[in-house]
C-alpha cells in the first residue's frame, strides 16, 4: 500500500470505513448512505464534537461528474458566439474611451462572467410569450457591456447605439448601467448600487409567491435569476434577507455569485475563501448551495487523486494564492500549488506549463455551468445559490487577467488587442485592429442562426421591459365621503383617517384585491391591527398554531391567502417588497397598489438608496410615513422624531410628497395618486406623512381640491381691503393648527389680522415654481408666467410666515416665489422626548413663536413698532436668551 500523505493515524481502519460506505452506496444507494451518515453524525455530536461538514463541503464542485446534466448544444458554436460577445463588449468600452477618455466603463467584470450569462441566455432564461411571463434577471450592473454586446449580435442594437454607450444626454445612448428610467423598454432592474439587486431579487421572488397564493399569479412558472459579484456579497443588503428566502422556500429564486475572487481594489478574501464562506452562510440560511469551482480540465486530475491530496491542497490554498495562479503562469502554479507536495507534482508531470495554466475554473466551463443551472432550475423547496469560481479580466492576459487593478481597465494596447483577438479567434485583421471595430457575422451565418434559434425557442430576446399596462378603474372621491365629511366633535389622527381610507379602498370591487398593505412590525402603532383579521397576514405556511388572541375580534390571523404583508422589523426588506409590488404592473402584468406604512424616521433616511432605485424603477404606489413630525410624535426621542424626511423625499425627482394636516386633504391626495399612477399612468410614486395627534377633522371646504394637490390653499381669509396690520400665515402638518391659534392671538392681543393657508407640500410648490421661473428665463420676451405660490400670494398683503414640523429648509424652499418678506419657523436640531406642547416651545414652532415671528416681520416692514414685538415676547414668557435648539 502506498503511503497516505494525509495525517491519518490508522490508514487501514480508514480504508475499511470507506469500503463499507462504498458498498452501501453500490448496493443500497446514496440515500441509504446519507441516512447512515446522519445517524453517525447524531451519535458523534452526542459527545460534543463539532462536525464542520454540516455546513461546509470540500472545495470542489457540488455536483459530481456522474450527476452532471449534459449540455445538449454545440459547444464550439457557442464558444465562437461567446467570443464575439466578449470582443464587442470590450470594443464598446474601448471605443467610448477612445472618443473621450472620461466616459469610463468596465471590461473585466463581464469577461469573468461571460459564460455564466451565456449558458443562461442559450438554455435557461425564458422570455415572455402568450403562454408564460418571462424570467426576471438581475444583471450585475457593471457587466452591462456584455449584455449590450449580445443584444447587438441578436440584432436588437445597432453599431451606432453601441457607439453611444454612456452618452445618454441626447436620450438615444446606452445607459452606463441597468437603468429602467433611461432605457424603459430594455432594463428591468437597477442593480449597480451594490447589494440592491440581491435584496430586490429575494423580495421579487417572495411577492411572486404571494401573488401565486392569492390567486393573482401571471402566466407560467417563472424564475428570478440574480447575478451578483463576490465583493458585492459583503453588502449587508446582499445577505440581509437570505434567511427570508430560505424560510419562505423560494424555489423560484436562483442566485449566481460570480466568484472571481476580486472586487475593485483587490482580493475579496485574500486570506480565506469566499466560496467556502458563502457556502456556509447560504446553507445555514436554508439554501440549496451549488459550488462550481473547477472546470472539466480538472476532472482527470481528480481521478488520479487517490488519497485526497489534491483536494487537501485545494482546501488549504487561500484566494490570494488562487489569484496568483491566474495572474502569473502555469510554471508558477506548478511550483507553488502542486509543488507543495511531491506526490502532487507527479499528478501533473505529463502536463506542460500551458496545460496547467489552462486548467479551467468552473465558471468558465459551459458544461459545468449548464449542469449547475439545470440542477438549480429543477430544485424544489429551497432557493438555490450557485457559487461559480472565475477569473476577473479573463482573457485579458498581461493587460489585466486576475490583476488587482483589472477592475479599472478600460482599454488594451495593440499587443493586448492582438492577444485577445487570437485567444478568442476573432476574425479581425491586424490592419483593422487599431480601430477596435465591432464584429457581427453575416445574417445567414451558422453562428447567427444558432444564436437566434436559441433565443426564439426560449421566447425571444432579453432583456426586455414592459412599460405599459391596463389602466385600473379608480373609484370617485365620493367613496371616501365618510372621511371628507369630517369628524364633528370626535378627535382622530390623520393615521386613523388613513386606515379608514384604506379600508374603503379595499372594499372597492374594482381595485380592492390589488391593494397590498405592507407593514414592518408597526401595524399596532398605526392602529391597523383590524386588518389582521379582516384581510389576513400573508404566510406561505398558513397558520400552524392557535394565536394567543383568538378570542379577540382583531386576532393575529396568518393565512396563505392573506393580503397584508407583515415583513417584520426590516424596513429595507419591507421596502423591497413594496418595490416588487409597485413594479408588478410591468414585471407581472398585474398592477398592484401597495401602501407601505412605516415610521417616517425609518424611511428615506434609513433606506434612501432603495427609495432612489424606486424612482429609477418607475415604481407606482404609496409610501406612508407614520408618526411623523419632530414634535408631533411626542415621547420617543432623537432617533424617532422625523423632521427631515420631506427634504430627503424631495431629492427623488419622481417622488410626489405631501404633509397634509387634515383627513380630507389626505383623501384628496390619495385619490389623486391613484388617478395619476394607475389611470394616467404617470411614472411617479407618492410619499405622504401621517400623524398620531388626535384632533377634530373638519369637513372639506368647497373648491379646495386643486389647491390641496398643488400644494397650498387659503383656509381662512380674514383680511379685508381696509385691514392695515395683516399677515399671511402658512402652516403644514399639525403645525397648521398652531398657525390657526396664532391668528387668534394676533387678533386678540395685537389687533393683527391673519389669513391662513394650509400648505400640503412645500416640495411640490417648489418644483412648480422652479419650472415656471425656468420657463421665464428661457422666454425673455414673452409675458412672464406666475408660479402657483405667486398666484396665491401676489394679491394679498402683509409679510408671510411659514411654520412646519420639519426643518426650516423645508418651508424655505419657496422663498424665491414669495413676494415680500418671508420668515420661516421649523424644527432644526436633534429631537428629544417630551410633550408636544413643550417640544413645540423648545423648537420654536408653537403659536407664541408664530405670533412673535409675525409681529417681528410687521416691525421690519415698519407697520408696527419694535416695542410690540418685545411686548409679545414678555407676554408669552419667551426667554430671548434661550439657546438656539439647533445647537442643543
Ligand atoms: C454601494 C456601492 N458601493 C460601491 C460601488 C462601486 N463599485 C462598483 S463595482 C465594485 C467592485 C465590485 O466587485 P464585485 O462585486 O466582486 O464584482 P466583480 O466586478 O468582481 O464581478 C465597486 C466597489 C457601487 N457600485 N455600489
Ligand atoms: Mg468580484
Amino acid at each position: 500500500m502506498e503511503r497516505d500523505p494525509l495525517t491519518d493515524i490508522d490508514p487501514v481502519e480508514s480504508e475499511e470505513w470507506i469500503e463499507a460506505i462504498n458498498s452501501v452506496i453500490e448496493t443500497e444507494g446514496v440515500e441509504r448512505a446519507q441516512y447512515l451518515l446522519q445517524r453517525l453524525s447524531t451519535k458523534v455530536t452526542e459527545t460534543g464534537a463539532q462536525l464542520p461538514y454540516a455546513i461546509n463541503t470540500p472545495y470542489r464542485n457540488t455536483i459530481p461528474i456522474s450527476k452532471e446534466a449534459r449540455m445538449p448544444g454545440d459547444l464550439f458554436m457557442e464558444r465562437s458566439i461567446r467570443s464575439l460577445i466578449r470582443w464587442n463588449a470590450m470594443a464598446m468600452v474601448m471605443r467610448a474611451n477612445l472618443k473621450d477618455g472620461t466616459l469610463g466603463g468596465h471590461i473585466s467584470s463581464f469577461q469573468s462572467s461571460a459564460t455564466l450569462y451565456d449558458v443562461g441566455f442559450n438554455y435557461f432564461f425564458r422570455g415572455t410569450t402568450e403562454e408564460q411571463l418571462g424570467d426576471l434577471i438581475y444583471i450585475q450592473g457593471h457587466s452591462a457591456p456584455g449584455i449590450y454586446a449580445r443584444s447587438f449580435l441578436e440584432g436588437n442594437l445597432s453599431e451606432e447605439q453601441l457607439d453611444k454607450f454612456r452618452q445618454e444626454v441626447d436620450g438615444d445612448g446606452l445607459s452606463s448601467y441597468p437603468h429602467p428610467w433611461l432605457m424603459p423598454d430594455y432594463w428591468q432592474f437597477p442593480t449597480v448600487s451594490m447589494g440592491l439587486g440581491p435584496l430586490q431579487a429575494i423580495y421579487q421572488a417572495h411577492i411572486m409567491k404571494y401573488l401565486d397564493n392569492r390567486g393573482l399569479a401571471g402566466r407560467g412558472s417563472r424564475k428570478v435569476w440574480c447575478f451578483a459579484g463576490d465583493g458585492e456579497m459583503d453588502e449587508p443588503e446582499s445577505q440581509g434577507a437570505i434567511a427570508l428566502a430560505g424560510r419562505e422556500k423560494l424555489d423560484n429564486l436562483i442566485f449566481v455569485v460570480n466568484c472571481n475572487l476580486q472586487r475593485l481594489d483587490g482580493p475579496v478574501r485574500g486570506n480565506g475563501k469566499i466560496i467556502q464562506e458563502l457556502e456556509g452562510v447560504f446553507r445555514g440560511a436554508g439554501w440549496n448551495v451549488i459550488k462550481v469551482v473547477w472546470g472539466r480540465q480538472w476532472d482527470p486530475l481528480f481521478e488520479k487523486d487517490k488519497f485526497g491530496l489534491l483536494q487537501q491542497r485545494m482546501d488549504e490554498a487561500v484566494d490570494g494564492e488562487y489569484q496568483n495562479y491566474k495572474s502569473r503562469s502555469g510554471a508558477y502554479t506548478r511550483e507553488h500549488f502542486f509543488g507543495k507536495y511531491p506526490e502532487l507534482l507527479k499528478v501533473v508531470e505529463d502536463l506542460t506549463d500551458e496545460d496547467i495554466f489552462r486548467l479551467n475554473r468552473g465558471g468558465h466551463d459551459p458544461y459545468k455551468v449548464y449542469a449547475a443551472y439545470d440542477a438549480a432550475t429543477s430544485h424544489t423547496g429551497q432557493p438555490t445559490v450557485i457559487l461559480a469560481k472565475t477569473v476577473k479580466g479573463y482573457g485579458l492576459g498581461p493587460a489585466g487577467e486576475a490583476q488587482n487593478y483589472t477592475h479599472s481597465v478600460k482599454k488594451l494596447d495593440l499587443e493586448g488587442l492582438k492577444d485577445f483577438r487570437d485567444r478568442f479567434d476573432i476574425p479581425i485583421s491586424d490592419a483593422d485592429l487599431e480601430k477596435v471595430p465591432y464584429y457581427r457575422p453575416p445574417e445567414d451565418s451558422t453562428e447567427m442562426r444558432y444564436l437566434k434559434q436559441c433565443r426564439s425557442s426560449l421566447g425571444g430576446s432579453l432583456p426586455r421591459r414592459k412599460s405599459d399596462f391596463e389602466a385600473l378603474q379608480i373609484p370617485p372621491l365620493s367613496v371616501l365621503e365618510s372621511v371628507l365629511k369630517g369628524t364633528g366633535d370626535r378627535q382622530i389622527s390623520t393615521t386613523m383617517a388613513f386606515v379608514r381610507i384604506l379600508s374603503s379602498l379595499i372594499k372597492d370591487k374594482q381595485i380592492g384585491e390589488r391593494i397590498v398593505p405592507i407593514v414592518p412590525d408597526e401595524a399596532r402603532t398605526f392602529g391597523m391591527e383590524g386588518m389582521f383579521r379582516q384581510l389576513g397576514i400573508y404566510s406561505s405556511g398558513g397558520q400552524l398554531y392557535e394565536p394567543t388572541d383568538t378570542d379577540q375580534i382583531m386576532y393575529y390571523r396568518e393565512d396563505k391567502k392573506g393580503q397584508v404583508l407583515e415583513e417584520g422589523i426590516n424596513e429595507g426588506g419591507a421596502f423591497a417588497a413594496w418595490l416588487a409590488a409597485a413594479t408588478s404592473y410591468s414585471n407581472n402584468e398585474i398592477p398592484l397598489i401597495p401602501f407601505y406604512v412605516f415610521y417616517s424616521m425609518f424611511g428615506f433616511q434609513r433606506i434612501g438608496d432603495l427609495c432612489w432605485a424606486a424612482g429609477d424603477l418607475q415604481a407606482r404606489g404609496f409610501l406612508l410615513g407614520g408618526t411623523s413630525g419632530r414634535t408631533t410624535l411626542n415621547g420617543e426621542g432623537l432617533q424617532h422624531q422625523d423632521g427631515h424626511s420631506h427634504i430627503l423625499a424631495s431629492t427623488v425627482p419622481n417622488c410626489v410628497s405631501y404633509d397634509p394636516s387634515y383627513a380630507y386633504e389626505l383623501a384628496v391626495i390619495i385619490r389623486q395618486g391613484l388617478q395619476e399612477m394607475y389611470v394616467e399612468k404617470l411614472p411617479r410614486y407618492y410619499y405622504i406623512t401621517i400623524m398620531n395627534e388626535n384632533y377634530e377633522q373638519p369637513p372639506i371646504p368647497d373648491g379646495v381640491e386643486q389647491g390641496i394637490l398643488r400644494g397650498m390653499y387659503c383656509l381662512q381669509k380674514n383680511a379685508v381691503k381696509s385691514s392695515k396690520k395683516v399677515v399671511q400665515l402658512l402652516g403644514s402638518g399639525t403645525i397648521l393648527r398652531e398657525s390657526i391659534a396664532a391668528a387668534e392671538l394676533l387678533q386678540k392681543d395685537f389687533g393683527v389680522i391673519a389669513d391662513i393657508w394650509s400648505v400640503t407640500s412645500f416640495n411640490e410648490l417648489r418644483r412648480e415654481g422652479l419650472s415656471v421661473h425656468r420657463w421665464n428665463m428661457l422666454h425673455p420676451q414673452e409675458k412672464p408666467r406666475l408660479s402657483y405660490v405667486e398666484e396665491c400670494l401676489n394679491g394679498v398683503s402683509g409679510p408671510v410666515i411659514a411654520a412646519t414640523d420639519y426643518i426650516k429648509a423645508y418651508a424655505d424652499q419657496i422663498r424665491e416665489f414669495v413676494p415680500g418678506l418671508y420668515s420661516v419657523l421649523g424644527t432644526d436640531g436633534f429631537g428629544r422626548s417630551d410633550t408636544r406642547e413643550r417640544l413645540r416651545k423648545f423648537f420654536e414652532v408653537d403659536r407664541y413663536y408664530i405670533t412673535v415671528a409675525a409681529l417681528s416681520a410687521l416691525a421690519q416692514e415698519n407697520v408696527i413698532d419694535a416695542a410690540q414685538v418685545t411686548k409679545a415676547i414678555e407676554l408669552y414668557g419667551i426667554d430671548p436668551g434661550k439657546p438656539d435648539p439647533v445647537t442643543l
